[in-house]
């Protein structure tokens, strides 16, 4: 018999980002973003809702947190909006209220024994930069690498924990190719990989910046997702196969791969442009040559090995994966276990997807989000009866504590989210929280879920 079974000193946490939970989306002079832009055009969000006022969580912070340390969760991984902070994203002077917001939010967390981990990016894009060339623009890089020393100047004296920037794969896949998030581009798979080279380098300027701007020791990192796979068997062919296929060059993979970001940013290593240039070529609308991609991946991808300063450890998102083995993928047969998004349910990813990662990366891994939404409803008992993510819950840990017992070096696990909040593109159908939120009266409501981990954490301390 397997049993969840953690280190004492893990870290059980929990996750949630500014755009998707605060609301207040014109308070205190913060200025607008890419996300507040993109929701206001017709079509976008399937309830065409927006993040105009979300979980009001700028208002309602103390209770969710709270809530948080009522239930032992002992790490808090939020993000910070940058145009709270720069209203236009590279303003001469900060904006004082915005961080008195953090300050706010911080101090409490730290009241109630809550350890802060801050993301700097996720996903609220200034409208003014983007307006002004976006990612594109070495302006832009510039004003974040000013907006990540400020942070860290400002909080270091009581965050120690500090990651760059979100999912870096989903923002170049969603928002400049398959153009469903903000800013809502369709970019070719060549043009998409050129805004994926300039997070890397804002990245990767971004982290001794904050170092020297640090008021103490701070550890950094980021969060990283993308396409893992999982063995059919534990045959070493088996394996072997699936960790090949977890970092391949194909089509398929390329804009939904850990690989070409972590190699540039941890390893210092260039994408491998032989096998990427003939995938790409044959995405492309025009009818460049094979040459010409080739050359062009060259020219931008020229600098890795400047990519990447130490870093202290690898943040991850994982959901989901595909079972390969030597014979390749395996089909999932009719009926398979899938959430309300139709994500499949695999719980070996969380095994075997931070243990191809640790091998490749050796940085110290924190699970910073997973989580699924599920048709949470209340019932006639006023109470949200969420066996589905209980049950997710309990396979995905217990793959995940597997992988510790191998001698992976996970530090800690942050589910997704704290609340139910704005699911971007699916707006508020979608429910990934440990507690509901009835968005008419903003209502808190912890799910079956939110005491299954409370007594998870309690159980583990023991
Ligand atoms: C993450 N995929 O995004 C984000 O970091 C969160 O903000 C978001 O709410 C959460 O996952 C749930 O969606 C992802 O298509 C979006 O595999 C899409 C994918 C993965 C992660």
């Amino acid at each position: 018999m397997k049993h969840i079974n953690f280190p004492k000193d893990f870290i059980w946490g929990t996750a949630s980002s500014s755009y998707q939970t605060e609301g207040a989306y014109n308070r205190d002079g913060k200025g607008a973003s890419i996300w507040d832009t993109f929701c206001q055009k017709s079509g976008v969000i399937a309830d065409s809702s927006d993040g105009t006022l979300a979980c009001c969580y700028y208002d309602n912070y103390e209770e969710d947190i709270r809530f948080m340390a009522d239930a032992g969760i002992r790490a808090y991984r939020f993000s910070v909006s940058w145009p709270r902070i720069f209203p236009n994203g590279d303003d001469p002077a900060v904006n004082p209220l915005g961080l008195a917001f953090y300050d706010r939010v911080i101090d409490c967390c730290i009241r109630y024994g809550i350890q802060p981990h801050i993301t700097l990016f996720h996903w609220d894009l200034p409208q003014s930069l983007s307006d002004r060339g976006g990612w594109l623009s070495a302006h832009t890089i510039e004003a974040f690498v000013r907006y990540a020393a400020v942070i860290c100047e400002h909080f270091s004296d009581r965050v120690t924990y500090f990651s760059t920037i979100n999912e870096p794969q989903i923002i170049t896949k969603m928002g400049y190719y398959d153009g469903l998030h903000a800013p809502g581009y369709r970019l070719s798979m060549l043009e998409t990989l050129d805004i994926l080279h300039a997070l890397a380098k804002a990245h990767a300027l971004a982290v001794p910046a904050m170092r020297r701007a640090a008021k103490k020791p701070v550890k950094i990192g980021f969060s990283s997702t993308g396409n893992l796979c999982y063995p059919c068997s534990e045959n070493e062919a088996d394996i072997c196969a699936a960790r090949t296929m977890t970092f391949a060059n194909t089509k398929e993979n390329i804009l939904f791969c850990h690989h070409i970001f972590c190699d540039a940013v941890i390893n210092g290593l260039a994408p491998d442009f032989e096998a990427l240039a003939p995938e790409i070529t044959a995405d492309l609308k025009s009818d460049d040559t094979l040459n010409f991609v080739t050359q062009h991946l060259k020219n931008v991808w020229n600098d890795c090995s400047e990519l990447n300063p130490p870093l202290d450890f690898l943040g991850l998102n994982i959901y989901n994966g595909r079972k390969a083995g030597a014979d390749g993928f395996t089909k999932r047969y009719a009926g398979f276990p899938k959430t309300a998004l139709k994500w499949p349910v695999t719980p070996e990813v969380m095994n075997w997807g931070t243990r191809f990662l640790y091998e490749r990366y050796h940085l110290p891994i924190f699970i910073t989000e997973n989580g699924l939404s599920c048709n949470d409803h209340i019932f006639l008992d006023g109470k949200v009866h969420d066996a589905e993510r209980i049950d997710f819950l309990t396979r995905y840990l217990l793959q995940l504590s597997e992988s510790i017992k191998e001698g992976t070096p996970v530090m800690g696990y942050f589910h997704w989210s704290f609340t139910d909040n704005f699911e971007w593109h699916s707006g508020y159908d979608e429910r990934f929280g440990l507690v509901y939120i009835d968005y008419p009266t903003q209502k808190r409501i912890p799910k079956d879920s939110y005491y299954w981990y409370r007594n998870l954490i309690a159980d583990s301390a023991e």
